[in-house]
């Protein structure tokens, strides 16, 4: 494999670690938790696994030994930058507790469990692949693990490999399913733990035990870094308004993070269009009405940063999906047999008149984009919903109406761009590169004190590294219910973002300044080698959460 001279030098780049994660280390329990939500149901449904102490690592003198352990690892889902580093910490972990420790990769995600394909992960391939981007060590995948049948044909393997530790490094859905695995493998006595580790770019894994996700801060930087890119010729030829979609489904974290970085006209955030109650209507008016005051200065041209997952929480949509995915759950063969041209028809037909009508407003490309197949976790592929094409059409068409009425005076000719796959496999910022190695050598402790149904956790990571705190989360006081695939499911809570929070807070005071003058940040590409303040700086929504 040819490598690049940047690849060539990082790779002995060696991730700064909690200083408690360098010697011997011993565990502190503390109060036992509870789901936050729903605890009398979660309890019942995780009798093993609920009501665990939160544990964190300290140092220690007293050294113990530890017998050999095999350990398998899955890479689930959407690729984040740090996967690799997640990898290589539970490498150096076990066999720095014991050196014929053994690990083990299920290739292309927990399908490779279930179908038992894996590969040792042994000390050459492991250094290959240190501080690089990309799951490709061992691949990702989205298969949901979800059924007896799945759990026994992994167990098959997992017996067969003596593996009795398995790390499931994945977002919100794929650590449910490390829980639920984690209860199933308890109750049947399987000798096999589960342990998660936070990984998406999106951002919205997190709470007061585990502060950021894995990849969310390559992502942003990488993001930022082009959307800079793009402000300065924006602000060179003076002539385009650039609509610019940004990954992380859900949640508007990424948009969020990337607005604070660069400062651009306009942001949306979705969580505050569906607090607001506001239509695709009043979206609209919001970005003309702000595109025609800056034409007023004779500013023809401006950025505006869109959250993937808008669509889903303008709150009349929201019902809209809420009904179509009941629907295309439940009715799945059925509607792939009618033909693609009376595919319309059909679901006007089958909602409910207020569904229909709106469903029937939609433009055509978007309407079809709703009703593509669902994820294995049974999610709207919100990435392949072109928003940004939306709003510049229906922006560019409400000025057309201003201009006819004499309102507006401008000039609106559009680019539109969609920033996501470009940064889910960049490689990782030092911020990730330490705190994923981290995160691995944490999981390897946890398996070393017998843990299972917990997540991997580093706190305090604002601080300089060696003050991080690392321990264990239990995944169940995550979770509450929700509902999936037409019925009522165990779930991770998604965090979404707090407009009461302070990276909100922050943004929307400064937003109105933002729109009218042209307060570009560029904050140009990450940076590797040099000065600190350069190449370790967190997010500014972690900086600003920490500081607040
Ligand atoms: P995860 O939550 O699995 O980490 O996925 C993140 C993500 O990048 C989302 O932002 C995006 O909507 C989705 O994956 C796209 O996934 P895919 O490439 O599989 O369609």
């Amino acid at each position: 494999m040819t490598k690049s001279a940047l690849q060539i030098a990082r790779a002995s780049y060696k991730p700064k670690v909690p200083k408690t994660l360098e010697g011997i280390v011993a565990i502190q329990e503390g109060q036992d938790t509870q789901a936050v939500s729903d605890q009398e149901e979660i309890k019942r449904l995780f009798p093993n696994t609920c009501g665990m102490p939160v544990i964190t690592f300290i140092s220690d003198t007293e050294k113990k030994s530890y017998s050999p352990v095999n350990v398998g690892v899955i890479l689930s889902g959407g690729q984040a930058p740090g996967g690799h580093n997640v990898i290589a910490g539970i490498f150096d972990g076990i066999k720095e507790m014991n050196p014929a420790s053994r690990l083990y990769g299920f290739i292309l995600g927990p399908g490779g469990l279930v179908d038992h394909k894996y590969m040792e992960l042994t000390a050459d391939i492991i250094n290959e692949y240190r501080n690089t981007g990309g799951f490709d060590i061992i691949g990702s995948g989205r298969t949901k693990l979800e059924t007896k049948e799945q759990f026994e044909k992994g167990l098959e393997i997992l017996k067969k490999l003596a593996i009795s530790a398995l790390v499931i490094i994945g977002g919100d859905d794929s650590n449910t399913n490390a829980c639920v695995l984690a209860e199933y493998y308890a109750q049947i006595g399987a000798g096999v733990q589960v342990i998660g580790c936070p990984k998406t770019i999106d951002g919205d894994l997190k709470n007061e035990m585990i502060e950021a996700s894995f990849g969310f801060d390559t992502a942003c930087k990488v993001y930022s870094e082009v959307i800079g890119n793009i402000q300065r010729d924006c602000n060179s030829a003076r002539k385009y308004w650039h609509f610019i979609k940004l990954m992380g489904r859900s949640a508007s974290h990424i948009a969020l993070e990337c607005a604070l970085q660069v400062q651009p006209n306009i942001c949306i955030i979705s969580e505050e269009v569906e607090a607001k109650n506001q239509s695709l209507d009043d979206v609209i008016n919001d970005v003309a009405e702000k595109v025609a005051q800056r034409a007023e200065k004779g500013n023809n041209f401006g950025t505006v940063l869109i959250p993937e997952g808008l669509i889903e929480f303008i709150p009349a949509i929201k019902k809209l999906m809420a009904e179509l995915n009941d629907y295309l759950a439940n009715n799945d063969e059925e509607f792939k047999r009618v033909k693609r041209s009376q595919q319309r028809a059909h679901i006007i037909d089958k909602l409910s008149p207020v569904n229909a009508k709106i469903y029937a407003s939609l433009p055509e490309a978007v309407a079809r984009q709703l009703t593509l197949d669902r994820d294995p976790h049974g999610n709207v592929q919100v990435s392949l919903i072109e928003t940004e094409k939306l709003l510049a059409e229906m922006v560019g068409n409400r000025l057309a109406e201003w201009a006819a009425e004499g309102k507006y005076k401008g000039k609106f000719a559009t680019q539109v761009h969609f920033f996501g796959y470009e940064g889910r496999c960049a490689a990782p910022s030092n911020y990730d590169a330490d705190y994923c190695y981290s995160l691995g050598f944490t999981a390897a402790g946890l398996i070393s004190f017998g843990k299972t149904g917990y997540m991997s956790s580093v706190r305090n990571t604002t601080a300089p590294a060696a003050e991080w705190i690392a321990g264990g989360v239990p995944i169940t006081m995550m979770m509450n219910m929700e509902r999936r695939h037409g019925g009522m499911k165990p779930v991770i809570q998604k965090a979404l973002v707090k407009l009461d929070g302070a990276p909100f807070k922050e943004f929307a005071a400064h937003r109105d300044a933002w729109a009218i003058n042209t307060d570009y940040v560029y904050p140009g590409p990450i940076q590797y080698f040099g000065p600190t303040e350069v190449c370790d700086q967190p997010t500014k929504t972690l900086q600003i959460e920490q500081k607040a």
